[in-house]
């Protein structure tokens, strides 16, 4: 198996808006992470994934790109980012941009050429005079018309997000050039966001009937990729030691390995969504109740499927999601399963992916008012769920505080004060009120906190080979509340186990640990070997 240093690194992922603000304006921004480099030393973690930092009218948060070679303002300059990737690969911990080329703002110097009809851009986007069935992941038809280019175009995301045309050879010779000149600033590499639907069928063929993203078979995995990310690697990628996360959105295992495949590693590792369901139908906005086989089936089925082929990535939370503590855990026991469910995922197979503010058990910001709500997708949803299934507001407003991404998206909370040490100024999303009770500096108080829980597993990863390389096997394969798998490696073994449950359980067989040492356990004291607690996680090992 390849032996590399992004398979054994942490990333922790920084949504720049929310983390920390410098100068007053309510807006995280980079002298703020600067800021942060020795709390992120003292997690540990080894690199760090940056959200778009690029100017950008912000109509979906920074992932409508208006300059792929400068800086937003409201975050500082490329002055600030030169400095930012210096002091963190000072500090030993290595930087990956988002790399959103999917499609670009519609106020890109580059659509609005290809809007006037500029020869050189005129076929940068995907322009028609009739438009087809397709409709958007924000909800709607996934056209609009441009007045003066006198033409619809594709966006499958807002309308500000115009989709780029890959067929043009040009178009990829653009994101070749952003590459290398984030490449040789020192990025050490790119999560690529919703890659796996940059390639389109030609002449964009109607979708076949369906209520979610009609039109879809016309784009997800579209063998034309292939072309165009061996291309990229070949080009740029191969002259760097960099990798590629790829955001393939409803990706299967086997299009997954076609990325993975050593021989052309078109990607590095991939994020998967299946687990992401387990709370919901094939969409956040709509819910169902959360159950625990329901997270581990997906789960295993991608340890088992890339095992020794590909490389997964391991992550409960990002920008997109609710917070995983709110989904899967428990508000009575938010200590304890905010633990167990680290455990639960980083001690799989893959690299830990965590995002800001997990590492201390952050909530959903389940405000009650729509107008606290700042992201595009949840107003489109709202709005569009209302009118196609006349769901009254009181039940849309329970959906929205479920499935809403500003969840994930409100201040990082480091400390009690008013705005939670985010800023002096007016925060851009409400802080939590929950932060008076969970945050940084309360958790650094404390050796029993969810922070100190996660310092441990990060430092175990560095010194156990097993838990980044070892063979995954599911135990207990169709238990309901405990979660049970085995790692194996050079001899050396590791059992998991987890409860998901606020009751007690008692384990029966086929979850042997005898003669094992316990590694790690979120409860200090095992009053009978065989029962966990509630929501209770151990790790056991042996040489
Ligand atoms: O997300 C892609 C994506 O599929 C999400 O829009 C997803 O459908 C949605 O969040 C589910 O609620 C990426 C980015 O992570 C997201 O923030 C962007 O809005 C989107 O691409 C467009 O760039």
């Amino acid at each position: 198996m390849r032996k590399t240093w992004y398979r054994e690194g942490v990333v922790y992922q920084i949504y720049p808006r929310s983390f920390q603000d410098s100068n007053g304006d309510g807006m995280g921004d980079l002298p703020g992470i600067l800021a942060r480099i020795p709390y992120l030393k003292e997690l540990g973690v080894s690199i760090v994934w940056l959200s778009p930092v690029y100017p950008s009218p912000n109509d979906d948060n920074g992932y409508d790109i208006s300059d792929y070679r400068d800086i937003l303002k409201d975050f500082g300059t490329l002055e600030d980012m030169k400095n930012l990737i210096a002091s963190l690969h000072e500090a030993g911990i290595k930087i990956v941009m988002d790399l959103v080329v999917n499609h670009t703002s519609d106020e890109h110097p580059w659509f609005q050429a290809s809007a006037r009809n500029d020869p050189k851009y005129a076929d940068y986007y995907y322009w028609r005079e009739k438009k087809n069935n397709w409709t958007s992941f924000f909800g709607g038809e996934a056209w609009a018309w441009n007045e003066e280019r006198q033409a619809y175009y594709l966006h499958l995301f807002s309308k500000k997000q115009p989709d780029l045309n890959w067929n043009n050879p040009a178009v990829r010779e653009e994101v070749q050039g952003i590459l290398r000149y984030w490449l040789d600033l020192g990025i050490d590499g790119f999560r690529c966001d919703v890659i796996n639907i940059i390639a389109k069928a030609d002449g964009l063929p109607d979708g076949r009937p369906t209520l979610i993203l009609q039109g879809r078979e016309h784009y997800l995995n579209h063998p034309k990729i292939h072309g165009y990310l061996g291309e990229l690697r070949e080009a740029v990628l191969s002259k760097y030691d960099c990798f590629t996360v790829g955001e393939t959105v409803l990706i299967d295992v086997p299009h997954a390995l076609g990325y993975l495949a050593e021989d052309r590693r078109e990607l590095d590792m991939v994020f998967q969504f299946d687990h992401m369901n387990a709370d919901c139908f094939f969409v956040k906005w709509l819910p169902r109740k959360f159950r625990m086989i329901r997270l581990k089936r997906p789960l295993s089925k991608w340890q088992n499927g890339l095992q020794g082929k590909g490389w997964n990535t391991l992550y409960l939370e990002n920008h997109d999601q609710p917070r995983s503590v709110s989904r899967f855990g428990s508000d009575a026991y938010h200590k304890e399963s905010a633990k167990m469910l680290a455990t639960m995922i980083y001690f799989q197979q893959g690299t830990p992916f965590i995002y800001q503010g997990q590492e201390i058990g952050m909530k959903n910001a389940g405000f009650d008012n729509l107008e606290d709500y700042q992201d595009i997708e949840t107003h489109n949803m709202y709005k569009m769920l209302r009118k196609m299934f006349h769901f009254s507001h009181q039940k849309m407003m329970r959906t929205v505080k479920l499935a809403s991404r500003d969840n994930a998206r409100t201040p990082m909370q480091w400390d009690e004060t008013q705005n939670a040490g985010f800023t002096t100024g007016k925060p851009w999303l409400k802080v939590n009120p929950n932060h008076q009770s969970i945050n940084v500096a309360e958790n650094q108080t404390d050796p029993d906190s969810i922070l100190a829980y996660y310092q441990k597993i990060i430092a175990l990863r560095k010194a156990y080979p097993i838990i980044v390389y070892g063979d995954y096997q599911d135990l207990q394969k169709s238990h309901r509340k405990l979660y049970a798998y085995r790692r194996t490696y050079e001899g050396q073994e590791l059992v998991v186990l987890c409860n998901f449950s606020e009751k007690g359980l008692t384990l029966r067989g086929g979850t042997d640990f005898k003669g094992m040492e316990l590694l790690l356990s979120n409860y200090p004291a095992h009053e009978c070997l065989y029962d966990l607690q509630p929501y209770e996680a151990r790790v056991y090992y042996k040489k």
